[in-house]
C-alpha cells in the first residue's frame, strides 16, 4: 500500500482548485498510510492576523472532516503541532540551492505581486514542504498541477541529501488528476483559481452560498465563438467549466464538450451540478462547526500518529549527517 502525503494552508477560504486538484482525491484514496497536514507554518511566508490565523487553521480541519476524511484511517494533523518539520525544514533548506529555490515559479509569482516586504520563508518555503513529504516516507503526493515544481525540487534534495549522506528518504512522485488538476479563475482564466488572489468573482469558495455558485458561474468569462469544444489553449474559459461539470459528473471534459451545442445550456447545468456536488459538504461542515472539541481531539490524536513517524525519520537524518546524539 502506498504511504501518500498531501498538505493544505490554512491561508483563506478553501476554493473549488483545493477541492477538485487536492482534497476530494485525498478522500477518494485514503488509507490508513495516508497523511494530510495543514500547514500553518508556510501560512507565515505573508504576515497574518493570529486570531484569523486559528480560526481558519480550525474551519480549514472541520472542512476536510465534511469532505470525509476518515480520521479512523488517514492521519490528519496540524503541521506546527508536530516540530520535526521545522527542524527538517532547516536540514532541507541547507541541501537545497538558492538557484533552485529562486527559479521557482511559485516564488517568482507570489514575490512579484507583493508590494515592499518579501519575506526569507517565502524563498525558504519549497524547502519546508520537501521536508513535510520526506518526514512521512511518503510515496506518492497527490497534487493540483501548480505544485509540480515543487514536488520535482522534493525528489531532487530528497537524492542530493542520500547521495551525500547515504540513503536516508524515499523519493516521492507526484500525482496529478486527469481532470481537476488546474482549475482556472472564472474571471481570469488564464489564471489558476487561488485563495489569496483578489478575484472574488473568479472564485468559487466550498462553502459558498448555492445562489452565490450559479451567479459566479453564469457569469464566467468565455469566448464570442459559442462553439462548444474542449481546447484550454484558445478557450480557457469554456475548458474551465467542461472540466468543473466533468469532475461534478464523473466524467471527462471532452465527453461533457460533446453534449453541447451552446454555452447558456453548459454554464445552467454546470452550475447546478456543482451546487448539488457541494451540498453533502457544506451540510456535514454545519453539523461539524457545532462541535469544535471533536475536531480539536481529531487533531490532537492526529499530531500524535504523525509525529510517532516523523520523530524516527528525523532521528535517521540526524544520524546520516552526523549530528551530536544528547
Ligand atoms: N486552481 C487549482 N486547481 C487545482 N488544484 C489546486 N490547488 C490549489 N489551487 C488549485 C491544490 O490545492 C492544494 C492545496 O494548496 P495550498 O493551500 O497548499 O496552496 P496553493 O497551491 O498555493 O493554493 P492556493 O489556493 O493558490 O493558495 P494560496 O492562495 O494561499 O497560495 C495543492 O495540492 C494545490 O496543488
Amino acid at each position: 500500500m502506498a504511504r501518500i502525503l498531501s498538505c493544505i494552508q490554512p491561508t483563506g477560504d478553501v476554493q473549488l482548485g483545493n477541492y477538485f486538484g487536492a482534497i476530494r482525491r485525498w478522500v477518494e484514496d485514503q488509507t490508513p498510510e495516508s497523511f494530510h497536514g495543514i500547514v500553518d507554518l508556510h501560512a507565515l511566508t505573508v504576515p497574518r492576523d493570529p486570531v484569523e490565523m486559528r480560526a481558519k487553521t480550525l474551519e480549514l480541519a472541520q472542512i476536510l472532516l465534511a469532505s470525509g476524511l476518515d480520521p479512523t484511517s488517514t492521519t490528519l494533523f496540524v503541521q506546527s503541532h508536530v516540530h520535526e518539520h521545522a527542524e527538517l525544514g532547516w536540514i532541507m533548506g541547507c541541501t537545497a540551492a538558492l538557484g533552485e529555490l529562486e527559479r521557482m515559479t511559485q516564488f517568482k509569482d507570489k514575490s512579484a505581486r507583493q508590494s515592499g516586504f518579501i519575506s526569507g520563508g517565502l524563498l525558504l518555503y519549497p524547502a519546508l514542504m520537501a521536508a513535510d513529504i520526506l518526514l512521512y516516507d511518503a510515496d506518492e503526493v497527490p497534487v493540483g498541477d501548480d505544485q509540480r515544481q515543487h514536488i520535482e525540487l522534493t525528489r531532487d534534495v530528497a537524492g542530493r541529501f542520500n547521495a551525500r549522506y547515504g540513503d536516508t528518504f524515499v523519493v516521492p512522485k507526484a500525482t496529478i488528476a486527469r481532470a481537476g488538476a488546474r482549475i482556472m479563475d472564472l474571471q481570469n482564466p488564464t489564471n489558476k483559481m487561488s485563495k489569496s488572489a483578489d478575484s472574488p468573482q473568479g472564485t468559487v469558495l466550498v462553502l459558498d452560498d448555492p445562489k452565490d455558485i450559479e451567479r459566479k458561474i453564469k457569469r464566467a468569462v468565455t469566448d464570442t465563438d459559442n462553439e462548444v469544444r474542449y481546447d484550454p489553449e484558445t478557450k480557457p474559459g469554456l475548458a474551465n467549466l467542461l472540466q468543473i461539470l466533468a469532475v461534478c459528473t464523473a466524467t471527462t471534459p471532452d465527453a461533457v464538450a460533446g453534449r453541447y451545442q451552446q454555452y447558456g445550456p453548459l454554464k445552467a447545468d454546470t452550475a447546478a451540478a456543482l451546487v448539488e456536488y457541494l451540498r453533502p459538504v457544506q451540510r456535514r461542515f454545519a453539523e461539524l462547526e457545532s462541535d469544535p472539541s471533536y475536531v480539536r481531539k481529531v487533531l490532537s490524536d492526529g499530531a500524535d500518529k504523525a509525529q510517532s513517524v516523523a520523530a524516527v525519520t528525523l532521528a535517521r537524518a540526524r544520524k546520516a549527517l552526523g549530528l551530536l546524539e544528547r
